[in-house]
């Protein structure tokens, strides 16, 4: 067995570099990661001990980053992300230098655990990075230096290690194998189709950034007609193109088709989706056939397509009584909001950036939808959502509502309830067009977007920005919200905020108004201010 002091010289940290857990994890250059994913280790089997030997996930992936980055995040037993008292330990753990201090750290988190001889239980996936398996041996070597048990799931997608790690803790959630996955997600859907004497939905075009969701998607393919996906960018062995001009992330900070896309020719008024690396988030598109241009339905519509729908399903049951509450962050698109809350009349919260805060907050409604606009975001559903439901089926003789009732009942399957999950937020995204005989073209038009850009700086110190009101408004540096405010007062339906990015080491400067030459003047007047 390897021991404390071995694994700790085995793994040396790098003398000059800060890690830090932020929105998603420590990220950095993959190559610079191994004594974090040796400590990642270590810290997700402390977890688990201190919660009595519950089982803990570990992903190693970077999401949309670019191919040589990399990262760690560990994933809580009902399938949450680590929770925020835990981060500074984490921050202090990664970046101690001495085996003394290393030592102690362990110890000390050993003390506060009622039980110091469980042994910890941890599971494992990491996406298509060539980077990944050295660190996924760190991370095994830093489980056993605390006679763990790990299990490694090879690669899956982000959401599937979600899903798994609440499957080993909670075994009504579904099998807790790779295959269980997708056994949830057909039947579910099959069950729902079935509802409306449909046996399958029609057949959609994928980027999957030539990441893991590529090969999980021809899986899915593969193993039922229910089902149908056609996939682009699915080059998983060739891990140097991950995320290059292409997937969810390109797609929507670009806001045009996949490279891949613009060369052929995309087939028009047809649904098109991009995953990004890791496959958690999703955007949609299409090409308007009259226009010929193309047309993004992002986060923002996803959310609101899932609100009409969920919406519109409850509106046919009479008695019961269910809330809901769609949470947003502040680069969700202003049209997206009013929408919400003038159309579809229900409430809009916003939350800084970064799902664990938007999770939290739908976490208080029966039906709590979140998404971020870049398309990552889940639906979540109230124990009293399942009560009540159940209670109305079983008590209602009415067909019509019996199939709304079961359908709501289904859907809580069909979404990844423990994360943003692309595969499930797309079907569910076909399921909802389908059973509403809604067009992509009838879904683009629910409302107009107001034109928008995110732009990137490069600041000496980004931790000088500190922000607000959901990361709206700057309180420092000094002085600068005021001349924002008064940049943003020149335009018709102005907005702008700035704020440190958590993820890079930028400032991201975001702006909206009435006409494109206004955002972007508004945009470049704001960046000035900022530089
Ligand atoms: P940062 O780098 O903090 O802006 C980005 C995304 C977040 C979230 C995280 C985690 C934008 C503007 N920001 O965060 O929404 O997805 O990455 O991946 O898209
Ligand atoms: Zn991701």
């Amino acid at each position: 067995m390897l021991s404390l002091r071995e694994g700790f010289d085995r793994y040396p940290k790098p003398k000059d570099i800060t890690y830090s857990y932020g929105t998603a994890g420590f990220r950095y250059i993959g190559d610079l990661l191994d004594s974090v994913a040796f400590r990642i280790g270590i810290i997700a089997s402390l977890r688990s001990i201190s919660l009595g030997g519950k089982t803990i996930g570990i992903v190693i992936t970077a999401s949309h980053n670019p191919p040589e980055q990399n990262g760690v995040k560990v994933i809580d037993p009902m399938g949450e992300m680590l929770p925020q008292e835990w981060e500074p330990f984490a921050n202090e753990f990664a970046n101690c230098e001495t085996f003394e201090e290393f030592q102690k750290y362990i110890k000390q988190k050993l003390q506060q655990v009622p039980d110091q001889r469980v042994r910890p239980r941890v599971i494992l996936a990491r996406d298509t990075r060539a980077s990944g398996p050295h660190l996924l041996k760190a991370a095994l070597d830093g489980i056993a230096v605390i006679n763990g048990t790990a299990t490694d799931f090879g690669m899956l997608t982000t959401p599937q290690l979600h899903y798994l790690t609440r499957c080993f803790n909670d075994p009504k959630f579904g099998r807790n194998t790779e295959n269980g996955y997708y056994e949830k997600l057909l039947s579910t859907t099959r069950r729902i189709l079935s509802l409306y004497d449909y046996t399958f939905l029609p057949s959609v075009t994928v980027d999957t950034a030539n990441g893991i969701g590529g090969d999980k998607l021809s899986r899915i393919d593969s193993l039922s007609d229910v089902l149908n996906f056609g996939v682009i960018n699915g080059k998983t062995d060739h891990p140097e193109l991950l995320n290059v001009d292409c997937g969810a992330d390109y797609v929507k900070t670009q806001q045009k088709l996949p490279a891949e896309l613009q060369k052929s020719s995309p087939k028009p008024d047809q649904l098109y989706a991009s995953f990004d690396g890791d496959a958690d988030r999703v955007v949609c598109y299409f090409v308007d056939g009259k226009t010929n241009k193309f047309r993004l339905l992002d986060g923002d519509r996803i959310a609101t397509l899932f609100a009409t729908f969920i919406g519109s399903l409850l509106k046919q049951l009479s008695g019961v009584d269910i809330t809901m509450g769609i949470v947003q962050t502040a680069y969700a698109n202003g049209s997206s909001t009013k929408f919400i809350q003038e159309e579809l009349k229900l409430p809009v919260y916003f939350t800084p950036t970064g799902v664990k805060h938007l999770h939290h907050k739908a976490q208080q409604f029966d039906v709590g939808i979140y998404f971020e606009a870049n398309g990552h975001g889940t639906v979540l559903f109230s124990k009293k959502y399942t009560s009540e439901l159940s209670i109305f089926l079983a008590t209602t003789t009415d067909t019509k509502q019996k199939a709304a009732a079961q359908t709501l009942l289904l859907l809580a399957d069909l979404i990844n309830q423990t994360v943003g999950d692309s595969i499930s937020d797309l079907v569910t995204v076909m399921v909802a067009l389908k059973i509403m005989g809604k067009s992509v073209n009838s879904w683009g038009a629910d409302y107009t977007e107001l034109p928008n850009r995110l732009f990137k700086l490069k600041v000496k110190d980004r931790s000088a920005f500190k922000t607000t009101d959901a990361e709206r408004k700057l309180v420092s540096p000094s002085g600068l919200q005021a001349k924002l405010d008064e940049e943003i007062s020149k335009y018709k339906q102005g907005r702008s905020f700035v704020r440190a990015s958590g993820t890079e080491d930028a400032v991201r400067v975001y702006a909206e108004a009435e006409t494109q030459e206004e955002c972007d003047n508004l945009g470049s007047g704001v960046c000035e201010l900022v530089k």
